[in-house]
């Protein structure tokens, strides 16, 4: 059984979309960034960090796992499942993984910070992480040009690459003319795991933190 401290984020969301994928029993652990109980210190003892998600895994000493990219290995070794054990396959998924956990998730995030929670609307910042983001989402959409998944079969790389990429419009990114991209995008939402995982901790009509307002208001306590 895995405890699995998360928020509705795309980083939380890579998390509970491995765990619905690779059919594991978890226990889900809501954290409200807007109360910053992710910088509590029972919190930081499991991640250091003082962000989501982490995860405790119960039947191996009570481990505790930080950093979305490391929990995703974490589970999908755990369970046989999403992550090849071959040297080239594993290295086809770990790249693809790495590619969104140094490129897309960092850019997305400064797009989202500078496009709707600073204070001062720099026009540079909103631009130079916009188009940051573009530019990879144009590299995701070349590779999807001639694969079905990101790296051979569907794995690890297309839940965290997808995660981030469901929410273009919330970082004010366009996905217009990006075909292979949109066709992956729609194949994704249409599994059962995929949408079971994107509603934790909770769907979003049954909360009251997830308005555009309220994401507005939390992301901007967060800069702080
Ligand atoms: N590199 C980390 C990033 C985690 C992260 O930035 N989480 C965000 C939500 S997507 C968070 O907890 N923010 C709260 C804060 O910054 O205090 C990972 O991939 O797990």
């Amino acid at each position: 059984m895995i405890d699995l401290y998360t928020s509705p984020t795309p980083n939380g969301w890579k998390a509970s979309i491995t765990l619905e994928e690779a059919e594991i029993p978890y226990e889900v652990k809501p954290i409200r960034l807007d109360k910053l109980e992710q910088k509590e210190d029972w919190f930081l003892k499991l991640n250091p960090n003082g962000r989501i998600p982490a995860i405790v895994d119960r039947d191996n000493d009570n481990f505790a796992v930080f950093e979305s990219g490391a929990i995703m290995v974490y589970l999908a070794e755990m369970s046989g499942k999403l992550l090849p054990t071959d040297r080239k396959g594993r290295s086809r998924v770990m790249q693809w993984l790495m590619f969104q956990m140094g490129g897309v998730g960092p850019m997305q995030g400064q797009a989202n910070v500078f496009f709707r929670y600073a204070p001062e609307k720099i026009q540079y910042a909103i631009d130079r992480y916009q188009n940051e983001c573009r530019r990879l989402y144009e590299v995701l959409d070349r590779q999807l040009a001639g694969n079905e998944w990101l790296a051979g079969d569907y794995s690890l790389a297309d839940i965290a690459n997808w995660s981030w990429v469901s929410i273009h419009e919330w970082a004010g990114v366009s996905v217009e003319g990006l075909d292979h991209l949109g066709r992956w995008k729609d194949a994704m939402k249409e599994r059962p795991a995929v949408q079971r995982g994107r509603a934790v901790p909770a769907p979003p009509e049954q909360r009251d933190d997830v308005n555009a307002e309220e994401l507005v208001k939390t992301g901007s306590k967060m800069l702080v």
